[in-house]
């Protein structure tokens, strides 16, 4: 196998790619009914933008919480995967996820790391991402093996093809650009929640 094919690229010679595209090409090969949980801002922005799941949870106004309940998700439904599409401020902010979820070890768990070095939507200030911590090498420090960086968006999809086969729990980083995402996501909490608890077959 080539380095690319094993993402085993580093945080600093990653490619630097678009969360919407990478976003547009996670969706794309979800066939299972799958469930995502995108955390606060940009992540559930763009989740937004590629069109309404009912099994997409969009998680408003607190940071660090899409890769928890996830989690939470992953460990209720076994049978269903659960992806979670996170921020790099965001999972800084609840680095202690990580470690839960490696000892919990849900096979059915992926997370989606977007890793642009800036809180964007409160005003682009530095993570510490961006100069000195590498979130694929704490998540694999928090017990979570397959952790990668995707080294370009072949790699990336590579990744998620592999991390939706169910081996998991996985950790897929990506370094995300500065552009705004493409859509807001509705204010509506309860009808997010109403309609993922029916996506999930929960609710009637
Ligand atoms: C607990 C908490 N602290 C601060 C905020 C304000 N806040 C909202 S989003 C955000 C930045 C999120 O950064 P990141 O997860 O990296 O996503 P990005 O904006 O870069 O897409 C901040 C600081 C908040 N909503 N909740």
């Amino acid at each position: 196998m080539t380095a690319k094919q094993t993402g085993a690229v580093g945080a600093h010679n990653a490619k630097v790619m678009n969360r919407f595209d990478l976003t547009k090409k996670l969706v794309g090969q979800l066939k299972r009914d799958e469930a995502v949980v995108a955390g606060i801002g940009n992540a559930n922005f763009d989740l937004w933008a590629t069109g309404n799941r009912p099994q997409n949870f969009y998680m408003l106004g607190s940071m660090g919480l899409a890769i928890p309940i996830a989690l939470g998700v992953a460990i209720a439904q076994p049978q269903r995967h659960v992806v979670a599409l996170e921020g790099d401020g965001s999972l800084l902010m609840q680095l202690g996820c990580l470690a839960t979820v490696a000892m919990r070890a849900p096979k059915n768990l992926t997370i989606a790391l977007w890793d642009n070095g800036i809180y964007q939507i409160t005003g682009a200030q530095p993570t510490a991402s961006a100069s000195a911590a590498d979130l694929v090498a704490i998540s694999r420090g928090a017990g979570i093996a397959n952790s990668a960086w995707a080294a370009d968006e072949d790699d990336f999809d590579h990744l998620v093809a592999s991390a939706l086969k169910g081996g998991g729990p996985s950790l897929i980083a990506a370094r995300i650009d500065h552009k705004p995402a493409v859509a807001t996501t509705d204010r509506d909490p309860v009808q997010i929640r109403e309609r993922f608890m029916r996506g999930l077959g929960v609710r009637r």
